[in-house]
């Protein structure tokens, strides 16, 4: 029914809108984080040095065909210790779900990186022009990790299959 103001009666003052009750208040909250992390990578690409990027590029491919966000960073285990320590540490409140780690040689990078997180790891051993025996070395150091810290390891150059795992551990 329409209001209408009658001579001599002051206007009735506007009652304020309730709060909202904290529940939807929370819940407004978790869908504003959702939408903050659609645009969020979940798979972190690494590489031991930009010489790997011809290989591990694959992997970065093979997600975007599956409309995975990924993300590509160089970073050497042993030239740049803590850039990789504090990568790798803060991968998961970054919004990452998977680390795809790519090194050749004495390969440490996705062991040390899931040393660092309890985020799924997985390692790509690489060849270059020193590897022994066809790049042996490198799938060796990551498939020989110790118990307890585990690195899933695809074969040599594997960087597809890589990304193959790592959407089917998101399920996407
Ligand atoms: C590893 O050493 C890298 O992952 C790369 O596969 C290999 C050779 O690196 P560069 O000498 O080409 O930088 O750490």
């Amino acid at each position: 029914m329409e209001e209408r103001e009658l001579p001599g009666v002051p206007p009735v003052p506007a009652v304020p809108a309730a709060p909202l009750p904290e529940t939807e208040v929370e819940t407004q909250v978790e869908h504003q984080f959702d939408e903050l992390e659609v645009d969020a990578p979940r798979v972190g690409i690494v590489m031991g040095s930009k010489s790997d990027m011809p290989v591990m590029e694959k992997a970065k491919t093979e997600l975007d065909e599956r409309g995975i966000l990924s993300e590509v960073r160089v970073m050497s285990a042993h030239r740049d210790p803590d850039l990789v320590t504090q990568y790798a540490k803060n991968a998961r409140s970054r919004g990452l779900r998977v680390i795809i780690a790519g090194a050749g040689l004495a390969a440490a990078l996705p062991g040390v990186v899931a040393a660092h997180t309890d985020l799924p790891v997985i390692g790509v051993p690489l060849t270059s022009s020193t590897s022994v025996a066809g790049g042996l070395d490198a799938l060796l150091a990551i498939a020989q990790m110790p118990p307890g810290v585990p690195v899933a390891c695809v074969g040599v150059g594997g960087a597809r299959n890589a990304a193959v795992l790592a959407a089917k551990i998101l399920d996407a």
